[in-house]
């Protein structure tokens, strides 16, 4: 886990967590499959695709492959985590656990950015 941010929006609307995180096995793919928060009601891992008409949208997806030795970034226009229900002010500081397969986790803490924020 490197750098991590919340695109907060109000509690009625999707708000996003981005962040990067690091595979660091030699030979082991990792996969994320899920992110919780005791701070926001709804935490889920969404990608964003483009269809053949270009229409741009979002679904869940129940796991991001990580490959060794390589980094995933979550960002606007990827992968992200979709966060809603909270009573989150811009400037407070969220624990996250991101859930990894073989029942590993990783907890870690990110700021809460306004809504007109690009990056962390
Ligand atoms: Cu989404």
């Amino acid at each position: 886990m490197t750098q991590c941010w919340i695109r907060l929006f109000p509690s009625d609307r999707f708000s996003a967590l981005y962040f990067d995180i690091k595979n660091n096995s030699e030979s082991e793919t990792a996969y994320v499959v899920g992110v919780s928060s005791e701070k926001f009601g709804v935490a889920d891992l969404h990608e964003t695709y483009t269809s053949e008409d270009t229409l741009v949208g979002m679904r869940s997806v129940d796991w991001v492959e990580v490959p060794p030795q390589s980094t995933v970034n979550f960002k606007s226009g990827g992968y992200h985590v979709m966060l809603s229900k909270h009573e989150v002010k811009v400037g407070d500081e969220i624990e996250f656990n991101v859930k990894l397969s073989n029942d590993k986790s990783k907890s870690f803490s990110c700021k809460a950015n306004d809504v007109k924020a690009t990056t962390y």
